[in-house]
């Protein structure tokens, strides 16, 4: 039984280090040391070899080693193979925190305070409470509902949008195109939590940004190609966006002269936004694998047919 990890090497001697101590009966590969190809069964991967079946014919089970599965090419990956996203708790818990750091600094105007800062002007502006604050969140997924149920706390009236109908206490849910519209105009702040599919890709674009209220503020920690970024730009000009805080972009990271990188209301972190942790994902894969050998459901199959 063996698993090899193809990602970010300095997290992968972290793997090998756990899986050594804590799993000993698991022999463990690290990028690219494969030693024999046919030996590999499980493969955690970022960005998975080209010729996966020719290469490992003995593959069982793909793991992203993050929660997105859009950076695998679905063609090229027989039908028989299950793809497994990750759902950990640390990558949970990082997601939330960054989220809720980013709905704070919008609700708390950090944007036009550091604008401000820079022409040494001290200038109030309202504070509102967060009661009275309605924050929107696109995809009520693993992560979209520990966001939306961690800002239920800080008060924030909370509603969220997915694919199926979803009850989770005290968020309003919306779901479907049908119901969208209705979703976007009670939006303040949006935050994009959504996988990128063919169905998801360009989804903030100037139509949705003018269903949104006036002055509404974007958080997107999805993945940039949701994101149209010209739109953006045309909607901060107008005012009809009011700031945005942007974990993701296309490509990463933007080139040099690109618009968004010097906005004034325009914050940009390095796809920082959440992290797999190997101390936690180590356990969650061997659990994996452990249900695949005993015929149990798989936690985080993607369906392919959906995307995610
Ligand atoms: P999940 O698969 O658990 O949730 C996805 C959510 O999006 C579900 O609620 C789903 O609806 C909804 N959704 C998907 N497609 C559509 C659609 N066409 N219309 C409406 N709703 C849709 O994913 P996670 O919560 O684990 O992760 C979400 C994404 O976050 C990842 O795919 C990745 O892109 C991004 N991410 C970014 C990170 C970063 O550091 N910036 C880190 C980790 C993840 P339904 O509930 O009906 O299925
Ligand atoms: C992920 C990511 O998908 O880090 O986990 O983006």
């Amino acid at each position: 039984m063996t698993l090899l990890y193809k990602a970010n090497a300095v997290r992968g001697k972290e793997w090998q280090a756990l899986i050594a101590e804590q799993y000993p009966d698991m022999s463990f590969r690290l990028w690219p040391d494969i030693g024999d190809p046919a030996d590999i069964r499980y493969l955690v991967a970022w960005m998975p070899p080209e010729n996966i079946t020719e290469t490992f014919p003995n593959l069982e089970v793909l793991f992203s080693v993050g929660a997105g599965v859009d950076q695998f090419d679905f063609s090229k990956l027989p039908e028989s193979l299950p793809i497994v996203r990750m759902v950990e708790p640390n990558l949970i818990g990082s997601m939330v925190e960054y989220v809720v750091m980013s709905v704070i600094a919008l609700h708390r105007d950090l944007p036009r305070y550091i604008e401000q800062q820079r022409t040494k002007t001290w200038r109030e502006l309202r504070v509102r409470a967060a009661g009275n604050r309605r924050v929107g969140i696109l995809g009520l997924g693993t992560l979209g509902q520990a966001a939306a149920e961690k800002l239920i706390g800080f008060g924030f009236s909370v509603s969220g949008w997915s694919r199926s109908p979803r009850s989770i206490a005290g968020v309003t849910s919306y779901s479907g195109t049908a119901e969208m519209p209705r979703f976007l105009a009670t939006c303040e702040v949006l935050v994009c939590l959504l996988p990128l599919t063919e169905e998801t890709q360009g989804i903030l674009n100037a139509e949705l940004f003018s269903q949104l209220p006036a002055g509404a503020a974007l958080v997107n920690c999805g993945r940039g190609g949701h994101l149209v970024q010209e739109d953006l730009l045309q909607a901060l000009e107008s005012g009809q966006i009011s700031a945005a805080i942007l974990d993701v972009t296309s490509p990463e990271p933007l080139p040099e002269d690109h618009p968004l990188w010097s906005h004034p209301r325009v914050l940009i972190t390095p796809h920082i936004a959440s992290m797999t942790q190997p101390a936690t994902a180590v356990h969650v894969v061997i659990d994996n694998i452990r249900r695949h050998e005993a015929g149990e459901p798989l936690i985080g199959l993607v369906d392919r047919q959906r995307g995610y």
